[in-house]
C-alpha cells in the first residue's frame, strides 16, 4: 500500500528514509507511534480514515518569512533563479518528502505548482506543464490530488476581493485563474476542488455594497461549477469557511453562515464544506463544533487539520497535536461514516525558527500519531462505554408518545399548552457534563 520513495536529480531531504510505524514503546522521532496505516479500526483501513494530505504551500514554499523579517529555513529546492526551474525543483522536493512520509494525497493552489506568466495564457501554460510532470510523479509515486485551488488572493491586483470584486474586470481574472485550477485539477484526478475567500469580504461596510458583492460570489460558484462538471470533474467542490485575515469580514463567515449560503444559492448539491481547525477557533467556535454542524447539514466535506494558540487571536496554523482535537473530531467521523471523497490536509506550517530538515517530517509525524491516537480513543469510547446511551437517554422523551409526535409535527400550539398543563412541572433532570467528560478522560490512553 505505501507508496514508493521518489527522488528528483537532488535528494532534498537526506539521510531521511521511508518513515514506518514502530508502535508505541518506539522513542524514535522519525517513526510512527500510532499511525499504522494498513490497521482496520472501525471496519476500515487507517489510511482511508484520514487520506492524509501535505499542504504544498506551507511545507514547499514558506520558508519562515514574516511581516518582520525575511525566511530563515533553507529550502535548496528553492534557488533557482528561473522560476520555471525553480518550480519543477520545488516538485522533486514535493513528491520526495510526501512519498518519504507516506502520505496518499497532497493539495496545490495554482501558484504554489507554477509560477505566474505575464499574461492570463502565459499563466494557464505555466500551469499545464507542471501539471504534465505533476502527472508523472502522481504514476511513480501512487500519491493522489486531493484538491487543487486558486490563489486569488495573493497578487495585488485582488486587493479589493478576487469574486466580490467591485470592479469587473478584476473578477474575470479570477475567473480565467479558476478556470485553469479546474482544468488542472481535473487533469490530475483531483477529488475535490477548493473556494477559499481570503480577500472575498470587506474592511468597511462605507465603501461596500455587500448584498451585490455576495450574489455575484454565488454567480461565480455557479458559473465554476457548471464549468467543472462539464469538462468532468465528478468530485466535490468544497467552501472553506474563515471569519477574517486577511480580510476583516470573509464572508464565507463559518459553517452555519456557509451552509445557509450554499442553500440560498442552489449550491448544496454540489458542494462541501472544507473545515479549518484554526480557522474554527477565529470564529469562536470548537473544530468539533464546525464538524458536528456540517455532518448535522449533510455537508461535511473536508478538513485542514491545525490548530492556533489558545493565547493570541491569529491564524498562527501550527501543526495540531491537541489530543481532545482529536478525539471529539474522530467521534464524530466515525458517527459519520468518515469524509467521503474529503480528507485531512495539513494546512499548517513549522515555526520560523525550526529550521532542520527533519522538523518537517517530525510536524507531520506528531499530528499524524495526534489523530490516529484519537482514532483508536474514539473507537474505543463509541464501542465500549455509555457515551451515546448516555447521550440519546436525554431525548428518550421524543421516542415515543407525545414527544414522538412533536417531533413528525403533529401537535399544535396549543396541543402543545394542554399538555404542559396535565403534564405539570418538569421533574429536574441533570445535563450530566462532568460524567461526559469524566468518561473521555477515561479512555484516554
Ligand atoms: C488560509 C487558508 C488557505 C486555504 C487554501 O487561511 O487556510 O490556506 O486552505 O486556500
Ligand atoms: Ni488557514
Ligand atoms: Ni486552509
Amino acid at each position: 500500500m505505501s507508496n514508493d520513495v521518489i527522488l528528483g536529480k537532488t535528494e532534498y531531504f537526506p539521510g531521511i528514509s521511508k518513515i514506518s510505524f514502530e508502535g508505541t514503546e518506539s522513542k524514535n522521532v522519525l517513526a510512527f507511534r500510532y499511525y499504522d496505516e494498513n490497521k482496520v479500526v472501525a471496519g476500515k483501513k487507517m489510511r482511508d480514515h484520514f487520506r492524509f494530505a501535505a499542504a504544498y504551500w506551507h511545507s514547499f514554499c514558506n520558508d519562515g518569512a514574516d511581516p518582520f523579517g525575511p525566511g530563515t529555513r533553507p529550502m535548496p529546492w528553492l534557488n533557482n533563479s528561473n522560476p520555471m526551474q525553480k518550480a519543477k525543483d520545488k516538485l522533486d522536493a514535493a513528491f520526495e518528502f510526501i512519498s518519504k512520509l507516506g502520505l496518499p494525497y497532497y493539495c496545490f493552489h495554482d501558484r504554489d505548482l507554477a509560477p505566474e506568466g505575464k499574461d492570463v495564457n502565459e499563466s494557464a501554460d505555466n500551469l499545464k506543464t507542471l501539471a504534465v510532470l505533476a502527472l508523472e510523479k502522481q504514476k511513480q509515486s501512487g500519491v493522489k490530488l486531493l484538491w487543487g485551488t486558486a490563489n486569488v488572493f495573493s497578487h495585488p491586483r485582488y486587493m479589493n476581493g478576487a469574486a466580490t470584486n467591485p470592479d469587473f474586470s478584476v473578477v474575470t481574472h479570477a475567473a480565467a485563474q479558476v478556470k485553469a485550477a479546474l482544468d488542472a485539477t481535473v487533469y490530475l484526478g483531483g477529488e475535490n476542488y477548493v473556494f477559499w475567500g481570503g480577500r472575498e469580504g470587506y474592511f468597511s461596510l462605507l465603501n461596500t455594497n455587500t448584498k451585490r458583492e455576495i450574489e455575484h460570489l454565488a454567480t461565480f460558484l455557479q458559473k465554476a461549477r457548471d464549468y467543472g462538471r462539464k469538462i468532468g470533474f465528478k468530485g466535490t467542490f468544497l467552501i472553506e469557511p474563515k471569519p477574517m485575515e486577511p480580510t476583516k469580514h470573509q464572508y464565507d463567515f463559518d459553517v452555519a453562515t456557509v451552509v445557509a449560503f450554499l442553500n440560498k444559492y442552489n449550491l448544496a448539491d454540489d458542494f462541501k464544506i472544507n473545515i479549518e481547525n484554526n480557522h474554527a477557533t477565529l470564529a469562536q467556535h470548537t473544530f468539533a463544533h464546525e464538524i458536528q454542524l456540517a455532518a448535522d447539514a449533510d455537508l461535511l466535506g473536508s478538513l485542514d487539520i491545525n490548530q492556533g494558540d489558545p493565547h493570541n487571536g491569529w491564524d498562527t496554523d501550527e501543526f495540531m497535536i491537541n489530543i481532545y482535537d482529536a478525539v471529539y473530531a474522530m467521534l464524530i467521523l466515525l458517527q459519520n461514516n468518515g469524509l467521503g471523497t474529503g480528507g485531512m490536509n495539513f494546512d499548517a506550517k513549522l515555526r520560523r525558527n525550526s529550521t532542520d530538515a527533519e522538523d518537517l517530517f517530525i510536524a507531520h509525524i506528531s499530528s499524524m500519531d495526534t489523530l490516529a491516537r484519537g482514532l483508536l480513543i474514539a473507537d474505543d469510547i463509541l464501542k465500549n462505554s455509555k457515551f451515546l446511551a448516555l447521550r440519546n437517554t436525554r431525548y428518550k422523551s421524543f421516542d415515543s408518545g407525545d414527544g414522538k409526535r412533536f417531533e413528525k409535527g403533529e401537535l399544535s400550539l396549543e396541543e402543545l399548552k394542554n399538555l404542559a398543563v396535565s403534564l405539570g412541572e418538569p421533574a429536574q433532570i441533570s445535563g450530566k457534563q462532568e460524567k461526559f467528560e469524566l468518561l473521555i478522560n477515561q479512555y484516554i490512553k
